[in-house]
């Protein structure tokens, strides 16, 4: 479409003095349609940057540069006006001074590109939780998989009518075509990443990268970061949760969300399948909730996305099947293994790698080299509407209600498989010490310990303080009807460096007794962390497990706990007196019950 197209004359402003700084050759506004879409992918295909799949119908591979393969947290800026704003744990820049340094990189970024103009809604169209923003990108893959991960294109202007409000969104990918210069498979400015984020003027400026959260600017810049300060403004929540439907043999059906950081099970336990017989699971969302509370007192969660971007490493038929089915078709593939028979491959997917394969680098994979044929971070962008279980509410404008929320991470010690918080201001607590290893989603080093409140810590647009604020005062509203927290843990290992939880299907038994307890039943017995299920209480019918590893999964070790509390403590004192006391007492709470 022409730029004429639009009506917003402040929206039309916009995009010229962005197109005057990063001069692009052309302006394209996206109508989001399938034969706009097939026209790009037809163009991507001619490029040589899609891979065709042979085996999987309208989907495609794509090799990213080597130096851009993930989120880049070091790269990533709060410019918030006060550095207090964003506080310890974000990036601060001035955002008069970041804008400074920004529009000489975005300066004559897109010469010899187009610029694709794409209005995106975050929710439904026109939801009354639903929110909307526009991307200017000079990514053909971005626009692609935008439409995949938002709703995209002419109905999100149709809403926005001629000054309807929406997030600005600049990304370049910051390779332009000047003279001579040709352009490559995946263009980047890898050593000149910058994610930044002006939240009081509820923009968002990326530029250098095209990888997921880096570039999909509607998934952690916009509904993480930039939501979660609009959501402090109007008393709502922007998490970083998936959402569940669980379903008991008697037909109940409770809605429970879960916050894990990233590549640490959320899209696996939004699509589990059960291993107990009769339950049934069925997914909202797999990644990034927004909640409210609702008119009869409940606190009520809509999915703003509109496709997944998961983890494919691990993901097989038998940890997964649901995400298998998702992605037979319409998928794009970013960073895994090819087969030379136009399939996909992965580390994990379930059977050996067959001959001949090529690897995600785009060389000739050598099993004897002992380098993965994907990379760890390897990903796939697949419609939500695809995936088997989706739930028959998971597009309801007004949301689904919460019963119960999921605190987890990758501990493998200290944090038991699961505990209850005795109320909200406690829920808050474990959220506020949830710590996880770190992984591939990042940039950085992997397999470290840090602590990762409400798995936000790198996608809180805000003072994180300020932020757990903001959670007990959500608790406080009048007449609310409050759902239980939990906080699980998956990854417990044993002496012997192994799981001791068989995790996947089996988290179904976890959440069986989560969805006893909401119901006042499920027995628990009150430890100094909170509300331990009895050894008992967890349906264990069907696996092998002894008496001793459940034992070791639900034992409180107090010297563990204890040895936790000083890393917790300095935390919380480098928000310098930003920490709510509340929080601040519960801690020395704990530290009394452990000591007794
Ligand atoms: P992001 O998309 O980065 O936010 O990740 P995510 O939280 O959705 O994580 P995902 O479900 O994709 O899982 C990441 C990795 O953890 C995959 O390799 C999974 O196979 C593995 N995983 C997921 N659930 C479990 C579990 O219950 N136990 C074990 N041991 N591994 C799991
Ligand atoms: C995460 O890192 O939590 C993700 C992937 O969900 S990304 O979209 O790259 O942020
Ligand atoms: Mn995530």
């Amino acid at each position: 479409m022409k730029l004429d197209s639009i009506k917003h004359l402040a929206m039309r402003k916009w995009i010229d003095d962005m197109a005057a700084m990063c001069m692009p050759e052309d302006i394209y506004v996206c109508d989001g349609s399938q034969a706009e879409a097939d026209d790009f992918a037809a163009q991507m295909l001619r490029s040589g940057v899609f891979l065709p799949l042979a085996k999987r119908p309208n989907s495609f591979a794509v090799r990213s540069d080597p130096g851009d393969v993930a989120r880049v947290e070091n790269n990533t800026y709060i410019c918030s006006r006060y550095k207090k704003d964003a506080g310890p744990t974000n990036n601060w820049r001035d955002p008069d001074d970041m804008k400074g340094e920004l529009r000489q990189r975005f300066f004559g970024s897109m010469r010899g590109r187009t610029m694709y103009v794409i209005p995106f809604s975050m929710g439904p169209v026109g939801g009354p939780l639903s929110h909307i923003g526009v991307e200017l990108t000079d990514s053909v893959y971005v626009v692609l998989n935008m439409r995949i991960m938002t709703r995209m294109g002419q109905p999100v202007l149709d809403v926005l009518g001629k000054d309807g409000p929406y997030v600005k969104c600049l990304h370049s990918v910051g390779y332009p075509l000047t003279e001579g210069r040709k352009d490559v498979i995946w263009p980047c400015d890898s050593n000149n990443k910058y994610i930044v984020h002006f939240p009081e003027e509820r923009a968002i400026w990326s530029y250098g990268s095209g990888y997921g959260g880096n570039a999909l600017l509607g998934k952690k810049c916009y509904a993480l970061r930039i939501a979660s300060v609009m959501a402090r403004d109007q008393a709502w929540l922007a998490e970083h949760m998936l959402i569940l439907g669980i379903t008991s043999p008697e037909g109940q059906k409770k809605y429970m969300a879960a916050a894990f950081p990233s590549a640490c099970g959320k899209t696996n336990l939004a699509m589990l399948i059960p291993s107990l017989p009769g339950w049934k699971v069925e997914t909202v969302g797999d990644d990034i909730a927004w909640l409210r509370w609702g008119s009869d007192g409940r606190l009520y969660a809509i999915n703003p996305e509109f496709g997944f971007f998961g983890v494919a490493p691990g993901t097989n038929m038998k940890s997964n099947p649901n995400a298998m089915h998702t992605i037979e078709k319409n998928t794009i593939f970013t960073n895994v293994a090819t087969t030379k028979d136009g399939d996909v491959w992965w580390e994990g997917i379930g059977y050996a790698a067959p001959e001949g394969m090529t690897d995600w680098l785009g060389g000739s994979y050598d099993p004897s080299s002992g380098k993965a044929a994907a990379h760890p971070n390897s990903r796939f962008t697949a419609p939500a509407s695809q995936c088997p279980v989706i739930d028959p509410d998971w597009e309801a404008p007004q949301g689904v209600p919460i019963s119960a929320i999921l605190f987890g991470g990758r501990r493998a010690g200290t944090v038991p498989l699961v505990h209850e918080a005795l109320d909200w201001e406690h829920g808050v607590f474990l959220g506020s010490i949830v710590s996880s290893e770190t992984t591939a989603a990042a940039a950085g080093a992997v397999g470290q310990l840090r602590r990762d409140p409400f798995a936000m810590l790198p996608f809180c647009g805000y003072n994180m303080g300020d932020y757990l604020a903001h959670w007990l005062k959500m608790g406080l509203q009048q007449g609310a009807i409050h759902p239980k927290f939990y906080y699980v843990n998956w990854f417990r290992k044993g002496h012997d460096g192994q799981f001791l939880w068989p995790g996947f299907g089996d988290n179904a038994r976890v959440l069986k007794w989560i969805f006893e307890r909401c119901d006042g039943k499920g027995k628990a017995q009150e430890t100094p962390i909170g509300m331990l299920p009895e050894a008992s209480a967890i349906d264990i019918t069907g696996l092998e497990l002894s008496d001793k590893t459940m034992d070791e999964l639900l034992t409180v070790n107090k010297e563990e706990w204890l040895g936790d509390l000083p890393g917790i403590r300095s935390f919380y004192d480098s928000f310098e007196g930003n920490v709510p006391q509340n929080l601040i007492e519960k801690l020395s709470w704990l530290e009394a019950r452990l000591k007794k």
